[in-house]
């Protein structure tokens, strides 16, 4: 071997192993794509956002609750996953925890014989669904909040959690606390211990990670330009520069995906008056386009009501918005490309800059969809490329891009062509250019 050679390998490798990439349990929890929230406690019965903690167990009463309805109406909205508030803000629990009288065996609820956090665990297990936890660090209620005990009583809370509902695949650990809130300092670094012991394969989320971080606003998008990686000094739960988590950075040293919360009413907790305000299939379809389609996860909130149900005008838009979806993404035009179209990150073509990747479509077709897709287990490398269609005499520019990651999605005016090109201008090292579709929209969008 010659020395320049020897020496480009020794500098290089370790360069190259430095990059950032996802665990099995990242890669994993940004494959389910869509996930839904579930807000649920005494806030549905009184009608408020954030609780005070001072709510009597006796308002809570959903006495027709069936969370097979919830999770049945989840599948047919596609989603892979719910999270349950199984304790929000106001500290009232939705399982009978042996740590405090403030939960649902104070409630009229089955005669306080109820165990909310266990019928949507197993309805989940039922329908082939994963199931997280939500359990607020905030809590208004308890009297130890604000001294070093509350940390005990939070991971007894959390280990009951973790023990007796099987497996979690998510914890949301919520960074947001009032104002006027005493002082406590959490003890996160407990928290995601016990959870690592305890729930090996969870991911675990908040504004920094250690899994997945927030996306840095509740609007339902990501970043037009979104990296995976980030730069965690100075984030903490509750200490979130919003536009740096909204977009990453191309040179973070910490793989930390954004995960995108948004409701699909205007409040986390169901409200009546909210009724009419329900967000339509098509703006949801249009939430998946600025989440998913920019390299994030859609965590969607589904508010159940004070029945115990989900509203059928919100069942109706989740599963209209799956319909929306599934009929645009159903027929990739690409023709004979089986790397690009087999659904696998593992099987890619590699691009480096200025190089191009011609793709063939079946015949000449009509398209205003592109989907693309990096393989990201070995980490996220465009910075950014263009796609161009050929008019039978020279290439035309459909669109230029940023970021890919797990997916890219353009959207675009209709154009017929029958070949593509994708071209990669910039990026971090070479890009293992895994899944292209093109498509042509359902007329729903
Ligand atoms: C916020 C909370 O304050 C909201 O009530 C809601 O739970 C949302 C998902 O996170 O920080």
């Amino acid at each position: 071997m010659n020395i320049p050679l020897l020496l480009f390998l020794t500098l290089s490798v370790p360069v190259a192993l430095a990059q950032p990439r996802p665990t099995a349990r990242q890669l994993a929890w940004q494959q389910r794509e869509t996930t839904a929230f579930l807000h649920f406690t005494v806030n549905t019965f009184t009608d408020k956002e954030w609780g005070d903690g001072t709510e009597n167990p006796a308002v809570f009463n959903p006495a027709k609750l069936d969370a097979r309805q919830w999770v049945r109406a989840l599948k047919a909205g596609g989603f892979k996953m719910a999270i349950l508030t199984a304790k929000h803000h106001d500290g009232f629990c939705l399982w009978p925890s042996k740590m405090t009288d403030h939960s649902v065996k104070n409630s009229p609820y089955k005669g306080g014989k109820g165990d909310i956090v266990r019928e949507v665990a197993d309805a989940c297990r039922e329908y082939g669904l994963k199931f997280g936890v939500y359990l607020s660090p905030w809590d208004r209620h308890e009297p130890r909040y604000g001294t070093a005990a509350y940390n005990d009583y939070y991971k007894a809370q959390l280990r009951e959690l973790l023990t007796n509902y099987g497996p979690i695949a998510e914890v949301w650990f919520d960074g947001a606390k009032g104002e006027n809130a005493k002082d406590m300092t959490y003890d996160f670094a407990g928290y995601w211990a016990m959870v690592r012991q305890l729930q090996p394969d969870a991911v675990m989320f908040s504004d920094a990670g250690p899994d997945v971080r927030w996306v840095g606003n509740e609007k339902g998008n990501a970043g037009e330009t979104c990296w995976s990686t980030i730069d965690t000094t100075g984030l903490a739960p509750g200490k979130a520069d919003a536009a740096y988590l909204n977009r990453g950075d191309a040179n973070g040293t910490v793989w930390l995906p954004a995960e995108t919360d948004v409701s699909i009413r205007p409040g986390w907790f169901y409200h009546a008056s909210e009724d009419g305000k329900v967000r339509s299939p098509k703006n949801l379809v249009n939430l998946y386009y600025e989440s998913v389609g920019r390299n994030s996860l859609l965590l969607l909130n589904i508010p159940p009501n004070r029945e115990g149900l989900l509203a059928n005008s919100d069942v109706v838009s989740i599963r209209e918005f799956r319909r929306i979806l599934d009929e645009t993404f159903r027929t990739n035009l690409v023709s004979n490309n089986p790397k690009q179209t087999d659904g696998k990150l593992f099987t890619y073509s590699v691009l480096t800059p200025g190089k191009s990747l011609e793709i063939a479509l079946k015949n000449e077709v009509e398209f205003d969809r592109i989907s693309l897709q990096e393989n990201i287990a070995d980490g996220q490398q465009i910075i950014d490329g263009k796609v161009e269609y050929w008019d039978g005499k020279t290439w035309q520019l459909i669109k230029p891009f940023t970021t890919v990651g797990y997916k890219r999605l353009l959207r675009f005016p209709a154009v017929r062509s029958s070949m593509i090109r994708v071209t990669i201008t910039n990026a971090k090292g070479p890009v293992e250019l895994a899944e292209v579709g093109v498509y042509k929209a359902s007329a729903g969008e």
